[in-house]
């Protein structure tokens, strides 16, 4: 049995920073219904197989196809259902809007309405469910534009920058809750005994140079030009321009690496390529760049589109996909110089 007795519990921690005068008691119940409605999702992905839910969704041999045109697992719906419903009656929200979903939810008439907006991808990386790898949820809160309690999709429109809380659960080994509120970025482990989230790291700083970095390689000849000359001379390693060996890491769930980059810093790259320039990405701003860019600044690192700070991007469409680079802050900073070398 572990020892908690000087431990601080995601609740404290909630109660502290609102003590604080840095969020207020909506924003604490939004993120405590988020945070609850994830130990529900990781008992799900920890049963596998057992408990039936591996696989796509769909019946009689079609699959679910979601709006991003990706074929859903059974998890991604379900998980995305439990979002929902946790979050539905709880009085904080005026809209939710999911990676999973066409267009944003409306909060049943049946229940009273708050300030914040929640978007949320329910199930990141569930390419790699069925095979036992870790996946996230990951989540944004932003406020609703003055005066409103229903919210339409422009309403989410907002850049990065007006993100009032974000964060990320990973289905690990451990699942861990790794959150801002704007006053740094911090992780909470799941206690399974007692069932609740227990601060395990203050403060998580992102060491500012690495030897590390994550992309898809497979991709390569579909990047653009300086994207190829940038990981052409991490390749070259100590005898090229960079002056320095780099190992490559890739686990194809965005959580996990973005998580290991937390841990102990890196730079996380997808790059615009060929295959999905005319989508202007593959991963989407509002549900993955965004919350993981504002986690990352927080923790000391950068976030970047190559050409842009991530979160000064200007939304234009609820599934607006961008290229992303984040991490250490001088490796990011000199993939984006390698941009603006070129462009
Ligand atoms: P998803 O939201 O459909 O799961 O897609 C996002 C995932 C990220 O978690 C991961 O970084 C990337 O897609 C992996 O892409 P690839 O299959 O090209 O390696
Ligand atoms: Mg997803």
């Amino acid at each position: 049995m572990t020892n908690h007795s000087h431990s601080i519990s995601l609740t404290r921690y909630l109660i502290e920073e609102q003590r604080a005068g840095r969020i207020n008691a909506d924003l604490r119940l939004l993120i405590e219904v988020v945070a609850r409605a994830c130990k529900t999702i990781s008992i799900a992905v920890g049963k596998g197989a057992l408990g039936g839910v591996l696989g796509d969704a769909g019946t009689g041999g079609e699959a679910s196809i979601n709006v991003q045109g990706e074929a859903q697992k059974k998890l991604d719906v379900l998980s995305n259902e439990i979002l929902l419903e946790a979050n539905a009656w709880g009085g904080h929200l005026a809209g939710l809007a999911s990676e999973e979903m066409d267009t944003s939810q409306p909060i049943p008439d049946v229940y009273p309405r708050g300030n914040y907006l929640l978007l949320f991808d329910p199930l990141d990386g569930s390419s790699n469910i069925d095979v036992n790898i870790s996946v996230g949820t990951i989540f944004s809160v932003l406020r609703a534009p003055d005066g409103v309690t229903q919210a339409t999709d422009a309403d989410f429109l907002q850049p990065g920058t007006a993100q009032v809380a974000a964060g990320y659960c990973t289905y690990g080994p451990s699942t861990m809750l790794v959150l801002t509120v704007g006053n740094g970025t911090h992780a909470f482990t799941l206690d399974r005994e007692i069932g609740s989230f227990v601060m395990t790291t203050r403060g998580m700083r992102i060491p500012e140079e690495t030897k590390e970095f994550a992309v898809n390689m497979s991709n390569q000849r579909f990047w653009e030009a300086p994207m190829q000359r940038y990981v052409g001379d991490l390749l070259a390693g100590k005898e090229g321009p960079r002056g320095k060996d780099f190992n490559m890491r890739w686990v194809a769930s965005m959580v996990a690496d973005v998580h290991r980059i937390l841990t102990r810093g890196g730079i996380f790259s997808y790059p615009l390529d060929s295959k999905c320039a005319a989508k202007g990405g593959k991963l989407r701003l509002m549900y993955e760049a965004n919350p993981m860019a504002l986690l990352v600044e927080q923790a000391g690192g950068a976030a970047s589109t190559g050409r842009q700070r991530m979160l000064e991007v200007q939304p234009t469409g609820l599934h607006q996909r961008v290229p992303v680079f984040l991490g250490s802050r001088r490796e990011v900073e000199t993939a984006v110089r390698y941009h603006a070398e070129h462009d």
